[in-house]
């Protein structure tokens, strides 16, 4: 009887990462002209989606790891996607990105990339939103232990 349980016990404990790795973000559409989530973290396979809180705004992706599609969303649409690729995407919103309404993704704690996304041709504040973006992805690298 003892056996069956811990065997049990093991076979819950070895299906339970598939359950918990695959987790959804919600990024908001700020009334300030940006995402509220500005740099955001997930594992491989993770969904984000955003929310259109405010009118006019969406999501087109600039760069990254891999060509999604489609790359751009509608206007004042939900919009959710999987990243099934490791490293860094940058996107932003059509009309907003040169006035710096811009977000990074950064999958599965990879930067591998993070030197081509710094050379994304962008207005010159798109610019310097990017490098504060960077900045911030550079600098709380979490380590995968760490996450839950
Ligand atoms: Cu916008």
């Amino acid at each position: 009887m003892q056996i069956l349980w811990s065997l049990s016990l093991s076979i819950v404990l070895l299906m339970l990462p598939k359950f918990v790795s695959a987790k959804n973000l919600e990024i908001e559409f700020t009334e300030n002209d940006s995402y509220n989530i500005e740099v955001a973290r997930i594992s491989v396979g993770d969904t984000i989606r955003w929310l259109p809180k405010n009118e006019g705004h969406n999501v087109e992706f600039f760069a990254g790891p891999e060509i999604l599609i489609p790359k751009k969303s509608e206007m004042d649409e939900p919009y959710s996607l999987v990243f099934s690729a490791p490293g860094v995407y940058l996107y932003g919103c059509t009309p907003h990105a040169n006035m710096g309404m811009l977000g990074l993704i950064i999958v599965g704690n990879d930067l591998h990339n993070l030197e081509s996304i710094k050379q994304t041709k962008l207005s010159p504040i798109g610019t310097s939103v990017l490098k504060r973006l960077v900045r911030i992805a550079g600098s709380q690298t979490r380590s995968p232990a760490k996450s839950p």
